[in-house]
């Protein structure tokens, strides 16, 4: 296997670009993905401040490492979860990335600065840990970028979970997730701008450049994660990706061009009835933010 670029000796193919890659090159093509992405849906403008959402994880950490390659002035977010010996890991790869990059990392703790972990928020709102979770982690991503002054916050999903989410909404054509599954959702209405500049590239390849480039990342799921649904869409859509390379990029894309469109009125409806929480600010629907009630009955318990 030779590299499509130079010919030297190829390290890894990627089915859906019919090319292969040497370490050095490969790299280049992520950093390109990434690049393409940005403009593409033009995600960063010169000059601004980028948060990074990173979980310890490969996405994450390869995203912080590319944008700061890039050249963009990127910050890490790292949100201790609660989450038993996987968040003291990750935790710790977040920091050790930071510290071999001199990157800067800001921090928040969810039993330290609210007093409950996501095992024990999931019980006390009935939620299923990943919905606790996921909520808590969006709050405090968007106070922490709106707090420090960031003109956007970045997130490492890639081409395989956003393809997975996309299949979820479409099986139950939840219409208004499908109005905000964009790369890039403005900011306004108290809302920082959320990008997601790894659309262009599929879980393996990340893996494959943390292994390139000497990025330590927890390899282990989060616990929590079993027997979620999106596990099995990802399942689904790799057997299908198996017999034919690129639906994948062709379901996700195919739907940016010719489908988001028609489920954003949905989507901006909702974001008009949005106010300040009654306690925290945050934007809701409600009088109380979802955070907020998640506290209080984390508190109760
Ligand atoms: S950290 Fe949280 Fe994930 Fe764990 S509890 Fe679910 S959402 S799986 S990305
Ligand atoms: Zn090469
Ligand atoms: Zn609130």
């Amino acid at each position: 296997m030779k590299c499509t670029v130079c010919r030297g000796p190829a390290v890894i193919d990627v089915r859906r670009h019919n090319a292969n890659f040497c370490a050095e090159h490969f790299a280049k093509h992520c950093r390109e993905q990434v690049g393409r992405a940005i403009h593409q849906f033009d995600m960063v403008h010169p000059g601004e401040r980028v948060l990074v959402a990173v979980s310890g994880g490969k996405d994450s950490l390869a995203l912080w490492d590319i944008l700061l390659d890039l050249g963009y002035h990127a910050d890490g977010f790292y949100i201790g979860l609660g989450i038993g010996e996987y968040s003291d890991e990750s935790g710790s790869y977040a920091r050790a990335f930071a510290e071999r990059r001199g990157a800067t990392l800001v921090e928040a703790d969810l039993p330290g600065d609210f007093g409950f972990d996501v095992p024990t928020g999931s019980l006390a709102a009935r939620r299923a840990p990943c919905s606790a979770c996921g909520l808590s982690k969006r709050h405090l991503f968007d106070r922490a970028a709106i707090d420090g002054g960031y003109d956007v916050v970045a997130t490492g999903h890639n081409l395989d979970d956003e393809a997975a989410v996309l299949f979820g909404n479409v099986l139950r054509w939840s219409t208004d997730y499908l109005g905000r599954q964009h790369p890039v959702l403005p900011e306004g209405h108290g809302f920082p701008r959320k990008v997601k500049p790894l659309v262009r590239l599929g879980e393996r390849e990340m893996a494959a450049y943390c292994v390139i480039r000497g990025i330590d990342y927890i390899v282990e799921e989060c616990p929590m994660a079993a027997g979620n649904r999106h596990l099995g869409y990802k399942e689904v859509l790799n057997e299908v990706e198996a017999q034919s390379p690129g639906t994948k990029n062709a379901f996700y894309f195919g739907f940016l061009e010719r489908a988001s469109h028609l489920f954003t009125p949905e989507a901006e409806a909702e974001q008009l009835e949005l106010r300040p929480c009654e306690r925290c600010g945050a934007p809701t629907p409600n009088d109380v933010c979802a955070f907020c009630m998640l506290v209080e009955r984390a508190a109760r318990r």
